[in-house]
Order: structure tokens, then sequence, then C-alpha cells
């Protein structure tokens, strides 16, 4: 069965147009940081939803669309989570499952075991890929580029986040197993990484890091 085609002619910009967009674009995301220290002002499910549904535009393999995007404001969830998420992560920093190297690069982050913030966010976002879709009669559909896929996702949604003034961050506590369990996901779900969504606290702090230039981040053939 071959996909119908409908026309593609969004309305182009002038060039000047363009650039000074372009430019606004480029600060806008610039100004994006991760951020540990949230707010627990809420946050209507309105704008979370469509920060799902703007990431839910990502391209995928074979517009398989790959993931499931799993949003939690739950008080007594999210604090299963931390629970689950901080003793894996004490294991990880204290219990010797992350090398010195490891520790040594997150120094400068001042990141540890401690997850207050999946309790003191609004929302926990948590993302999971779908490593096969299942039809209505139970049979498996295949999935192409899964990872590829759901980080694209992953990235939009981030990108989405910060539009709407939002803060979040990838955080991503290894194993992650237990988000299958506590969200019940089925066995074609793998947790891909969890964003807890919110407004920065007032007092919010954020380690002073420089971004690399456009020459250590590209190389140009003209
Ligand atoms: N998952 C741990 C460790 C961690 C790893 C990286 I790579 C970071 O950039 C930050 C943290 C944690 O979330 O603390």
């Amino acid at each position: 069965m071959s996909a119908a085609f409908v026309p593609y002619a969004p309305s182009r910009l002038v060039p000047g147009e363009t650039l000074s967009r372009g430019r606004a674009m480029f600060d806008r995301y610039n100004a994006r940081r991760s951020v540990r220290d949230f707010s627990p002002a809420p946050v209507p499910r309105e704008i979370v939803e469509i920060a799902i549904r703007t990431a839910s535009t990502a391209p995928s393999g074979a517009h398989r669309q790959p993931w499931t995007f799993v949003a939690v404001s739950d008080p007594a969830i999210k604090r299963e989570i931390r629970i689950a998420a901080e003793a894996e992560e004490r294991k990880s920093y204290e219990g010797g499952r992350m090398s010195a190297e490891w520790l040594a690069a997150l120094e400068p982050l001042g990141t540890d075991w401690r997850k207050p913030f999946l309790e003191v966010a609004p929302w926990l976002v948590v993302l999971f890929e779908r490593t096969h879709g299942i039809a209505a009669d139970g049979q498996p559909i295949k999935h192409f580029y899964v990872r590829e896929s759901t980080g694209i996702a992953c990235g939009m949604f981030i990108a989405a986040i910060h539009e709407l003034g939002l803060a979040t961050l990838t955080h991503t506590p290894s194993p992650m197993a237990f988000l299958s369990r506590i969200l019940n996901r089925g066995e074609n779900e793998r947790p891909f990484a969890l964003l807890p969504i919110g407004y920065p606290a007032l007092d919010a702090m954020v380690p002073d890091l420089r971004r690399k230039s456009i020459e250590e981040v590209s190389v140009w053939f003209e």
C-alpha cells in the first residue's frame, strides 16, 4: 500500500527575515539550561500536552513514531520514582558503579545521588522507546531506528519545553528498569530518559559552562 501524497509548499521567508529570525532563535536556544532546582509551582496539563504533541512531530524511521511519553503529576508516583532513582543513583555514585573518570567529568556539574527535583517539579515526563508496535490483533509491528527516532523526539521535547518558558533536565538514572515497573509499561517499551518539567526555582543555580564554538563543532566544504 503506497501512501497518498499531498502538496507541501510552506511560504518562504525573505532572506533578511530568515537571518533576523535565525539570530533571535539562536539567542533563545542559547539561553536554555538544564535545571536541577525547580519551583513547585503548578504547570497546567495542557502545556505539557502541547510539548508532547510538538515532540511527536519528530521525524521517525518509516514514520512509526516509536515512543511513549508518560506524564506524571501524581505525588505518590513521583515519590516512588524518586526513591527508586535515588537507590540506583546511590549505588552508581557511592557503590563503585561509575568510573573515577566519569565521576571526575561530573565534578564541575556538582551532581550526586540525591534527586529532590523528582518530587519538587510539578511534572515528570518519562520518555520510553518502543522496540516494536503491537497491532489490534496482538501481532508485532516492526519499528526502525528506534533509538535515533526517540532521541530526535527527546530533543524536540526539550526545545518545546524551553519555548514554553519552562525548564527541564535530561535525567538518566541507570539502570532505569524501575520506571517500566512503576509506570506499568509493556515489554515493548524501554525507558529512554526522565525529564522533570517545571519553572526554575527563583534561586536556581546552574554551572557556569561554555559552549563549543561553531569552529569546534562543524567542518565545511564549500
Ligand atoms: N545519571 C547520573 C549521572 C550523570 C551522568 C551524566 I553523563 C550527566 O551529564 C549528569 C549526571 C545523574 O543523573 O546524576
